[in-house]
This record gives C-alpha cells, sequence and structure tokens, in this order.
C-alpha cells in the first residue's frame, strides 16, 4: 500500500470515528425524531397530511420550538399536496433537506485563525460548559500545532481560577491568571498583552458565568469586551456564547440577552450527549441569526466538534 493510500485509509478512519462519536452523542434526540418519523407513515404506501402531525409531536419532543416547527411542516405540507412526497423515504429526504438549511443559514465564511494572536472571548450563564469549552478548544488548536495561551477571566470563583490552570497543565500551555476576587477586564488585559508579546496564535479567555438577568455582571462582561479592544484593535475576534442544550428552548431568550449586551458571533452548544432537546439547535439558529460553530457531545477533550450542518442531520438520521 502506498503512503497516499495509507493517508487516505486513515483519514477515512478519523472521519468515521468523528461520525460514530457525533451519532452516539446524539443517541437521545435521534431516538426520538426516529420514534416519530417510524409513525408518521403506519404503514400506508401513501403519505397524507394528516399523517404529519405525528412527526410535529416528534419535533416538539426534539425541542425544535413552535415557530420551526411549524415552518419545517408547512414546508413538508405542500410537497405532500405538490405530490412530491409520497412514502416515508420522501419525509425524511425532505425533512433533513429542510433542517440542513435551517442550519446552514448564517453560516458566512466560518472563522478561521488568521490574525495573529486571534482572540477569543468565551462567555454563558455559570455551568453552560464554558471552561470544559475552552479546555476542549485548547486541546484542538494544540493538536494543529497552534500556541494557545488561556486567561483565567473568571475572578468569582477560586475554583474556576483552578480548572484553566488544571487544563493549561493537562494540554500543556501558559495560563495568565490573578487572585480571585481581581478585576476579569485586568486579567483580560494581560492575557491579550501576553499573546502579542509572546507571539502566540490563539487566546482563549474564560469569564465568569452569572445570571444574564444581572445587569451589572453584563456591564462587567463588556468592560472586558472593551478592554481587550483597546490592547489590540479588532479583538476580540470571536466572542462565543457557550450554551446548554438541556436547558432547551430557555437558551433562545437566553441567548437573545447575551447577544443585545455583547454582539456575539457564534454559538456552542454543550451536552447534546445528555438531551433529547437536540433540536433546540434549529430554532436558535432562526431566532438568532448566528452560527453554530462548535457542539460539545461529552465531558472529555476530544468531546468537541467543529459544527457542520449536513454531517449533524445525518447523524441524526443516522440507523
Ligand atoms: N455531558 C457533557 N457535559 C459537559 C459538556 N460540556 C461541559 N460539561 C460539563 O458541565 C459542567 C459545567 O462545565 P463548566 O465548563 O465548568 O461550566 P462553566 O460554564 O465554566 O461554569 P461556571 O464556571 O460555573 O460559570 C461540568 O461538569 C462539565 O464537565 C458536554 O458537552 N457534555
Ligand atoms: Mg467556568
Amino acid at each position: 500500500m502506498g503512503d497516499s493510500e495509507k493517508t487516505e485509509e486513515a483519514i477515512e478512519e478519523k472521519k468515521s470515528g468523528f461520525f460514530s462519536r457525533l451519532k452516539s452523542g446524539l443517541a437521545k434526540t435521534r431516538n426520538s425524531l426516529a420514534g416519530g418519523l417510524d409513525n408518521v407513515v403506519h404503514g400506508q404506501a401513501k403519505v397524507e397530511p394528516e399523517h404529519l402531525e405525528e412527526l410535529e409531536e416528534a419535533l416538539i419532543l426534539a425541542d425544535a420550538g413552535i415557530p420551526t416547527t411549524n415552518f419545517i411542516l408547512e414546508a413538508l405540507k405542500q410537497e405532500v399536496a405538490k405530490g412530491r412526497i409520497r412514502n416515508k423515504e420522501d419525509v425524511l429526504e425532505n425533512l433533513k433537506r429542510l433542517m440542513a438549511d435551517i442550519l446552514s443559514e448564517n453560516r458566512g465564511e466560518a472563522q478561521k485563525v488568521a490574525e495573529k494572536p486571534h482572540i477569543v472571548l468565551v462567555i454563558g450563564v455559570n455551568g453552560s460548559g464554558k471552561t470544559t469549552t475552552i479546555g476542549k478548544l485548547t486541546q484542538k488548536w494544540k493538536n494543529e500545532g497552534k500556541n494557545v495561551i488561556l486567561g483565567a477571566g473568571d475572578t468569582f470563583r477560586a475554583a474556576a481560577i483552578e480548572q484553566m490552570l488544571i487544563w493549561s497543565e493537562r494540554v500543556g500551555v501558559p495560563c495568565i491568571h490573578q487572585k480571585s476576587g481581581a478585576d476579569p477586564s485586568a486579567v483580560a488585559f494581560d492575557t491579550v498583552q501576553a499573546a502579542i508579546t509572546r507571539e502566540m496564535d490563539v487566546a482563549l479567555i474564560d469569564t465568569a458565568g452569572r445570571l444574564q438577568t444581572n445587569t451589572n455582571l453584563m456591564e462587567e462582561l463588556k468592560k472586558v469586551k472593551r478592554v481587550i479592544g483597546k490592547v489590540l484593535p479588532g479583538a476580540p475576534h470571536e466572542t462565543l456564547l457557550v450554551l446548554d442544550a438541556t436547558i432547551g428552548q430557555n437558551s433562545v431568550s437566553q441567548a437573545k440577552l447575551f447577544h443585545e449586551a455583547m454582539e456575539i458571533d457564534g454559538l456552542v452548544m454543550t451536552k447534546l450527549d445528555g438531551t433529547s432537546k437536540g433540536g433546540v439547535l434549529l430554532n436558535i439558529t432562526r431566532e438568532l441569526k448566528l452560527p453554530v460553530r462548535y457542539i460539545g457531545i461529552g465531558e472529555k477533550a476530544d468531546d468537541l466538534q467543529e459544527f457542520d450542518p449536513h454531517t449533524f442531520v445525518e447523524a441524526l438520521f443516522a440507523s
């Protein structure tokens, strides 16, 4: 076997490993959707509009949200009326296409780590998975040969700084930190400056996650963002909002509040492995007009995947 064949084989293996992990991560959402789809036809040869009611229920159960579920159902009914949907396979094919189209909206140019240093500010309510996502992204970028520096910007809890230091040691990257209670903007300032002087490729800055209804905290996050921009004009290059998929539709209002205050560039949806509410990605994409950049499908360092609408939809319906 030639070298190129070996590489190709390795790439294929990697791809199938990636897909099967995504598939098993989405098992709960897949089960609820597949159940609804199985009920669509009830063994009849021809699909009638009323058969789609079962599918409607399944989409609601998967937390696709009412507006998005209605949108999908209307589109499918039109296809049925035009005679373009006859059997279950046609339903599945059209459903997949509609979902992939929704998830592909607002994607634009995916942010490339081009400008050096690329500054990423990570925000979200507490427990959503910010620090874990930072750890996973650090691992991913380190594996890609990038120089990564971390900023322990959650100075609210001593344990948060500790958690960042553990990731920094585990992956082998520096972490800028101060004592707990320190000004988070000062940590962000130091991190960006260190990223510049040490010629780092990427800096990932953690923040405290507290209730979005607390305006003081939003003000604090805004200040962090402003300070980053003062040290390095144009930064942060990405402000990522981390959302916990298990809270389902509540993440939509949460994201709106954060977006209003912070002008988010992209979303990270974590804990998809622990929920049947994966359909929430559809509604959030339509409502927020923001791209999903990464998804979390477990707690381990390699349980973060770059979000790809088509792969995601295939994994949702894979048998
Ligand atoms: N199953 C699963 N668990 C996750 C995922 N991402 C994060 N977690 C877990 O969620 C919990 C909270 O994660 P953190 O990263 O500490 O969340 P945080 O947003 O930094 O929280 P605060 O620092 O309190 O604001 C931890 O137990 C993580 O292991 C995921 O994709 N899947
Ligand atoms: Mg944290």
